[in-house]
């Protein structure tokens, strides 16, 4: 899944794709370099990102997820906590609904998707855990035990909520949410026990593409010499992190789907670790 914001804030790509044809010729590029579904989104969800309203959001994203419907044969993939932005980008040609609040911000979300189903469109969804808004989800995340048990538990009850609103669970896709209201140990917790939450039976799909969690493992925010300072730790040059994470995952044969910015780089990366899994495994 390849990432196209259409923000002005996004932590690292923020700004570069406003222009609806700018965002178009993006969303092809990254169809070009390997990605299998276009992920498009009005509403940065950085820690300390302010929320959007929703024509704002609209007028970012409808026409982008317009031109890449007709224009590309990759399926689109709205984020979006709205049911109203899920609606029109639906009605527009998206056939993902990417929600990193589980279908918890907007209680109108699951039962739209369900409607949506009804009247013909073949729509899946993708349920996140998160804790938290974006403005004070980093603030001091905390779980009361084990924080992999309780992501499970929480996304088992949203994948529950979507059946209930009328969502097969075979549209379901869960996601831990690396990032979102976590602090570094748990985002390691969960990365490394991503086979428990794919055990609950529905495609795990995976965001961990140039998170700063990477950057606090290779140090380089504490680095303070000149050297540094050229080498500073900015979210686009966090790729040999985000493909150590992809290629344990993918090999660990626990993930489905994986949402990154570095498509043609990833896209290696993940060749490569099901190649020796496969090997390793006799396949
Ligand atoms: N992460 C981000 C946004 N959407 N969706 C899912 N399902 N999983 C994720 O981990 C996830 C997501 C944050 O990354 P990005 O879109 O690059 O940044 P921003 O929210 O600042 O636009």
């Amino acid at each position: 899944m390849g990432v196209l914001n259409v923000t002005p804030d996004s932590f690292s790509d923020g700004g570069l794709y406003v222009d609806p044809g700018a965002a178009e010729a993006r969303g092809l590029e990254l169809v070009a370099e390997g990605a299998h579904v276009l992920d498009v989104g009005g509403e940065s969800t950085r820690p300390g990102a302010d929320p959007v309203p929703a024509d704002e959001e609209l007028r970012r994203v409808l026409p982008v997820v317009e031109r890449l419907a007709v224009g590309t044969r990759a399926p689109v993939s709205i984020d979006t906590m709205k049911s109203e932005v899920a609606r029109a980008a639906v009605e527009a040609g998206a056939v993902v609904v990417n929600d990193v609040s589980g279908g918890l911000a907007d209680p109108e979300m699951l039962p739209t998707i369900a409607a949506l189903r009804a009247s013909g469109h073949d729509v899946h969804v993708v349920l996140m855990h998160r804790q938290g808004d974006p403005r004070t989800m980093q603030l001091d995340p905390r779980y009361h035990g084990d924080p992999v048990r309780e992501v499970c538990a929480h996304l088992e009850g949203r994948a529950r909520a979507a059946l209930q609103a009328g969502i097969p669970l075979d549209r379901v896709t869960l996601d831990p949410g690396i990032g979102f209201g976590k602090r570094l140990e748990h985002n390691l917790s969960l990365l490394g026990r991503l086979q428990e939450i794919r055990a609950l039976g529905h495609p795990l799909l995976l965001g961990a593409s140039r998170k700063s969690f990477i950057g606090h493992i290779t140090g380089a925010e504490q680095q303070s010499d000149f050297l540094a300072l050229e080498r500073r730790d900015r979210p686009a040059d966090r790729l040999g992190g985000t493909a150590a994470c992809l290629a344990l995952a993918v090999a660990g044969g626990s993930v489905d789907v994986v949402r990154v910015h570095d498509v043609a780089v990833m896209r290696e990366a993940v060749l490569v670790a099901q190649a020796i899994a496969g090997a390793s495994s006799g396949a």
